[in-house]
């Protein structure tokens, strides 16, 4: 089997620069370990930055999203049971807020990639990346129970997530990993109810930090800060209603709505950046190159920005013969991650109570907190990361 662009992984990566090379008119295959249920199933990212909302219009996989996401003005910000309204919308010259799960957007993402006729291959199994210091790299890999297969091609990309084998095929010496891993982790749930609020509660309060999000008119997701090691065996739902009783409570009658969860799971926080992203006919992006904790919701779109920076290089490769933006693309994605890093560490930290950190440092918080409300260049700051920031 041969292609130009071999894909590991049909996550947010994979899938969006299936869609923009077959744009460009580049051949792809992408190759996904798990199967497409579980793809479309897994609970994960639920905003989207402006110009990803609007990328996905311009690849003609936008109608359902236009149809059913929820577009704020805003986000609630919440200390000391007061509540400040950070206008987005006002901040940033109209760009409103985007709520559509990742997996709705992966549901989209696959129908559109099918319907053109590309190639997304599940269920695979035994991905082994081959020859990428020489010039006819490939992808091994193996159908659910049949025999191996060649996947050859001009690059290989690894949009395989964290624990995917294509960072790992970058030799040890020739890269440099950088990370923190915060002493708190997320309980997440979702529950039937009606929606409590009319946009996105980021609270700091009452021992740390919940965040009241939506799924649909009668579907939440709550995050409330938990211990990383903790077990939702620990977390019966009488419990997760007290903290976030407790986290989100107001002294003006706001109550929240209460309904029967059906989800639970626990989530550690980190930050990690891999450099550089590519060695020589392999490029990694998104959560295989870098992770942020969700504090900021830049995961999912840091991974279209990589994807989009991959694709405009290879169509100058391929239209016109040029391998410099090719040879830049972990460069120019770094200058933007590392913004996003800056930014979802600082939402983290700003947000979270930190059992390593001290009074001084709570106290801090909440001034940052407290400067949002006063001033509007620290708002503008905050409401322009939270959107997207501009392409440089
Ligand atoms: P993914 O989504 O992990 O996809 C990688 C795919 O590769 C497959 N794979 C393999 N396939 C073949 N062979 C192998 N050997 C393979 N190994 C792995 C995997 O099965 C998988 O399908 O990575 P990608 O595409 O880079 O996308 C990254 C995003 O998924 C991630 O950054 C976001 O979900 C992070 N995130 C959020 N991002 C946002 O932009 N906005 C948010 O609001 C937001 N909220 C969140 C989040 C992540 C969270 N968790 C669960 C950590 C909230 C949470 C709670
Ligand atoms: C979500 O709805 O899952 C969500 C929203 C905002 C975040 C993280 C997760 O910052």
């Amino acid at each position: 089997m041969r292609t130009q662009v071999g894909i590991i992984g049909c996550g947010p990566a994979g899938l969006f620069l299936a869609l923009l090379l077959a744009r460009a008119g580049i051949g792809c295959v992408n190759l996904e370990r798990r199967s497409r249920a579980e793809v479309e199933t897994t609970l994960r990212a639920g905003v989207l930055e402006h110009w990803v909302a609007e990328l996905m219009d311009a690849l003609g996989v936008g109608v359902r999203m236009r149809r059913e996401a929820h577009f704020h003005a805003g986000i609630t910000l919440q200390w000391q049971r007061q509540r400040y309204h950070l206008d987005i919308e006002a901040l940033t010259g109209g760009r409103r807020v985007t709520v559509y799960p990742q997996h709705e957007v992966l549901k989209d993402l696959i129908a559109g990639r099918l319907a053109q006729g590309g190639e997304l291959i599940f269920d695979v199994e035994e991905t082994e990346i081959r020859g990428i210091d020489g010039a006819a790299p490939s992808i091994g890999f193996r159908r659910k129970g049949s025999e191996l297969e060649t996947l050859e091609c001009d690059y290989v990309v690894g949009a395989d997530g964290f624990h995917g084998p294509a960072r790992q095929a970058i030799p040890r010496s020739a890269r440099v990993e950088y990370e923190k891993v915060y002493p708190f982790g997320w309980l997440g749930i979702l529950t039937q109810a009606k929606k409590s609020w009319h946009e996105l509660i980021y609270a700091n309060q009452a021992g740390g930090f919940a965040l009241l999000s939506t799924r649909s008119d009668d579907v939440q997701r709550m995050y409330v800060q938990c211990d990383p090691a903790d077990n939702v065996e620990n977390w019966p739902d009488d419990r997760i209603w007290d903290e976030l009783d407790a986290r989100l409570g107001t002294d003006d009658g706001w109550s929240l709505i209460h309904g029967t969860i059906f989800q639970k799971n626990i989530v550690g926080l980190r930050s990690f950046v891999c450099e550089p992203m590519q060695h020589g006919k392999l490029f990694i992006a998104g959560d295989a190159a870098h992770i942020v904790p969700p504090t900021g919701a830049k995961g999912l779109n840091l991974a279209v920005a990589d994807v989009l920076v991959l694709s405009r290089a290879l169509e100058a490769r391929y239209r016109r013969g040029e391998q410099e933006a090719l040879d830049r693309y972990s460069e120019t994605c770094l200058r933007r991650i590392w913004k996003a890093e800056r930014f979802s560490w600082f939402m983290t930290t700003m947000l979270h109570d930190n059992p390593q950190e001290s009074g001084f440092d709570r106290r801090i918080h909440f001034a940052e907190l407290d400067l949002l409300r006063t001033s509007r260049a620290a708002a503008m700051s905050l409401a322009e990361n939270y959107v997207g920031l501009a392409f440089d």
